[in-house]
């Protein structure tokens, strides 16, 4: 009795640590559209930020503060998207994203931690300093995208 218990328990257990990483997403499509989503709202920011740095646009401090803090806080959201339920929905992902897991996920730490430093270097305001958290970043940005995208 107590170890058909302690076998639940470890049942019950084990279903609640794993719920929330598969309940964000209604089924495995929407995982990739969020992901998806997610690049493309910091893609618009870096972009922006990246205007900015190569003199294409005026630097704006505040802006490019405010750019560099959304591309911090989206740089984390994309990976709970790149579930293995994912692995065979068609996005531009290659097969190396679930058979490199680990590579691929201090891919996505780097990335982060860079654009972590960016926003700091933003909060600056100094345009030298952006600068080089700008090119920091975009290589962990083209360093996945040339092992991990089609
Ligand atoms: C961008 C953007 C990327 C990166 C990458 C850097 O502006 O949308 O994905 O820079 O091209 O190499």
């Amino acid at each position: 009795m107590t170890s058909l218990r302690n076998t639940s328990l470890v049942a019950i257990l084990a279903l609640a640590c794993a719920a929330p990483a598969m309940a964000q997403f209604k089924n495995a499509k929407h995982a990739v559209e969020y992901r998806q989503a997610a690049f493309t709202v910091m893609g618009k920011h870096f972009a922006s930020l990246g205007a900015m740095v190569s003199g294409k646009a005026p630097f704006d401090a505040a802006k490019a503060k405010a750019d560099a803090q959304v591309v911090a806080m989206v740089s984390t959201l994309p990976w709970s998207g790149f579930g293995p339920e994912t692995e065979d929905v068609k996005s531009d992902a290659k097969m190396e994203v679930w058979l490199e897991k680990t590579t691929f996920e201090q891919g996505a730490q780097r990335l982060t931690k860079a654009a972590a430093d960016l926003a700091t270097a933003a909060d600056s305001g100094n345009l030298d300093q952006i600068k080089l958290a700008f090119g920091a970043t975009a290589k962990s940005c083209k360093a996945c995208h040339d092992s991990y995208r089609n």
